[in-house]
């Protein structure tokens, strides 16, 4: 794919100052003159979905107008969750900042590397319901977003951030 996509990145964190931390990777994640903020989401406090037991997420979504490449955007997301100290210790483990790629443009890939879209955005309450916030006509998988929010099982533990 060529040209300007728009793509739709999940920030997700709990530990550290998450508040902040999210802030500040949207800032970072906008910087290069070739990703450029389209829409925000609000900021929701959620539940931890698997992994062992841990402090509840922030977790929001934005969308990005691009001129990366996937591969490269990935990069850049990494790159900027690297800023923050991420370590990779457990599979679904608290982290200061996770970053993904739910999708880009139309592309549907199932590259070991990059799966897009996110192979379990359609069932997490924690991405779908900031994204049907900031664009209540997305769809995703065919069906609206809205909807897929509406019947995820994580729904009931997420609420609005309303500040430190
Ligand atoms: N991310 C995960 C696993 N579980 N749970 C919540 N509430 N928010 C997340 O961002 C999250 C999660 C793996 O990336
Ligand atoms: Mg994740
Ligand atoms: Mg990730």
């Amino acid at each position: 794919m060529s040209g300007t996509v728009r793509s739709v990145l999940a920030l997700g964190s709990n530990l550290g100052v998450s508040s902040d931390t999210l802030v500040l990777a949207v800032a970072d994640l906008v910087e290069p003159d070739d990703v450029r903020l389209h829409a925000v989401s609000p900021v929701v406090r959620t539940k931890p979905v698997g992994g062992p037991e841990q402090p509840d997420y922030l977790n929001m979504v934005i969308e990005v107008e691009t001129d990366l490449g996937p591969y490269e955007l990935l990069a850049h997301c990494q790159a900027v969750e690297e800023k923050y100290h991420r370590k990779r210790i457990v599979r679904w483990g608290p982290r200061t900042l996770d970053i993904d790629i739910i999708t880009y443009g139309s592309l549907v890939s199932d590259d070991e590397v990059l799966t897009i879209p996110h192979p379990r955005a359609a069932s997490r309450a924690f991405v779908l319901q900031p994204w049907a916030w900031m664009d209540a006509g997305a769809r995703l998988a065919g069906r609206p977003v809205a909807e897929l929010a509406a019947e995820a099982e994580d729904l009931a533990g997420l609420v609005p951030f309303e500040g430190v």
